[in-house]
Formats: structure tokens, C-alpha cells, sequence
């Protein structure tokens, strides 16, 4: 899953600041990090047929700072890289990426179905852009209904998946929804829909009862 990814950009952003760093010291203003309002951590999974789904769940690493979510942004495989069946779970600190957690029991999520022309032109930014309206507190006051987000790398065809802690209001549900719509540049036409968890753990086939559609 470690990549270390670099591009020339960076690479040139990295030489100008080590140089800096060995002309000057840096001022103190420069060392503070940029605190997030929520700590975040990341989970990976990898689907070992020899273990249950849970035990699949890895707890990579918490994040608190705008910096250290980019160094460990950075330091990852891209989401279109991941082999067929891993996921990556962005979740608030101390929320399991399961259904069975007390904070997800009664809630559900947002689900994007990505056909699979869209792995290579749309799965990274969109996930990017998913991550970034968690940490960024983009829905506000409704925030604090978002729990996490999910991306699930198939050959089926790829899943992003905001969850929320609730199903009620539906007003917050739905206006969480669209943010992510607009912030995604997900077309008008394009209808995405809100699934319970509930529903979702007795699905028959591949489609759960969608509760709500934007
Ligand atoms: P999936 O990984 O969410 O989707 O669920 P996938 O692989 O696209 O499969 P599909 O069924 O949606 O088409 C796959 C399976 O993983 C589920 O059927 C469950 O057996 C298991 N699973 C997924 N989740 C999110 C959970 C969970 O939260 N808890 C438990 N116990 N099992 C889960």
C-alpha cells in the first residue's frame, strides 16, 4: 500500500525548502502545524479469504494536522491502484469502518456507483475530494452527522460511500448529499442514493432499499 508517491512539482517544492532550511532557521510560525477540527484515521482493507471480514479491517494510522494528513496522503497507493477488493475507510478517530459500530448502527450512507471506464479518469480525484470534505468540515453544521468515507476498489465496478451516524433529518441527509454531488461535479442527471445500513446487511443481490434519492 506504501508508495511514496513524488512528482516533479514536489520534488522541486522539497529542494527549495531544504535549501531554504540549511540557509535559515525556521521561524517558529513555520513549525506549528495547522490543527484539523477532527482527528482522522485511515483503514485498509485487504480481502484475505482466509480470514472474516473484520479481522480483513486494518487500522493504518491517525491523523490531526492538515500536514500529516498530506505526508501520509503522499506516502500511499492511490485508490486506482489498489488491487481489486481493497478498500481505504477514512474514519473519525475511535469510529470502526463497520456497520456493527455503535456510531453507524442506526445511520447509513451515500453511495456513488462508478462505472468502470471511471477508474482511471474520476476514482482518485473523486475519493480526494471525498477526504477533503471530511477533514475540511465541509457540511458545517451538519458534520457532525458525517462519520466517514469508503472507497472500494472492484472489478465489478468501483464504490465511493459517505456515511452518516443517522437517517433523520432527512434535510441534513439530503443537503449532505448534494454538497457531495456539487463537490464532486457529479452531473444533475446522475441520481445517487442513500442507503441504511440496516437494509443493506440483509440486502438481496446487489441493491439495498435506497431511502432517499438526490
Ligand atoms: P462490500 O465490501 O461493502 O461490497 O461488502 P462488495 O464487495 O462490492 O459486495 P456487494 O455485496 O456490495 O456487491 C461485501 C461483503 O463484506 C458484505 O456482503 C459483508 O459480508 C461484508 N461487509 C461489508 N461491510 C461494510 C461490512 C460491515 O460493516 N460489517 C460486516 N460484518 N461485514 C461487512
Amino acid at each position: 500500500m506504501a508508495s511514496d508517491r513524488s512528482d516533479g512539482d514536489r520534488d522541486s517544492n522539497i529542494s527549495e525548502e531544504e535549501t531554504e532550511n540549511s540557509e535559515h532557521e525556521l521561524s517558529p510560525d513555520l513549525l506549528i502545524k495547522h490543527p484539523l477540527q477532527n482527528s482522522w484515521t485511515l483503514w485498509f482493507y485487504k480481502n484475505d479469504k482466509t480470514k472474516t471480514w473484520e479481522a480483513n479491517q486494518r487500522e493504518i494510522i491517525t491523523f490531526s494536522t492538515v500536514e500529516d494528513f498530506w505526508a501520509l496522503y503522499n506516502h500511499i497507493e492511490l485508490a486506482s491502484r489498489l488491487s481489486a477488493g481493497c478498500d481505504y475507510s477514512l474514519f473519525k478517530e475511535g469510529i470502526k469502518p463497520m456497520w456493527e459500530d455503535e456510531k453507524n448502527r442506526k445511520g447509513g450512507r451515500w453511495l456513488i456507483n462508478l462505472e468502470k471506464k471511471h477508474r482511471s479518469s474520476s476514482l482518485d480525484n473523486f475519493w480526494l475530494e471525498v477526504v477533503l470534505c471530511l477533514i475540511g468540515e465541509t457540511f458545517e453544521s451538519d458534520s457532525v452527522l458525517v462519520n466517514g468515507a469508503v472507497v472500494n476498489v472492484r472489478t465489478k465496478g468501483d464504490k465511493l460511500a459517505m456515511w452518516l451516524c443517522e437517517t433523520k433529518p432527512q434535510d441534513s441527509i439530503v443537503k449532505i448529499g448534494q454538497k457531495l454531488k456539487k463537490r464532486l461535479g457529479i452531473d444533475d442527471q446522475v441520481i445517487i442514493g442513500y442507503e441504511v445500513h440496516s437494509d443493506t446487511m440483509i440486502k438481496q443481490g446487489s441493491m439495498a432499499k435506497i431511502r432517499y434519492t438526490i
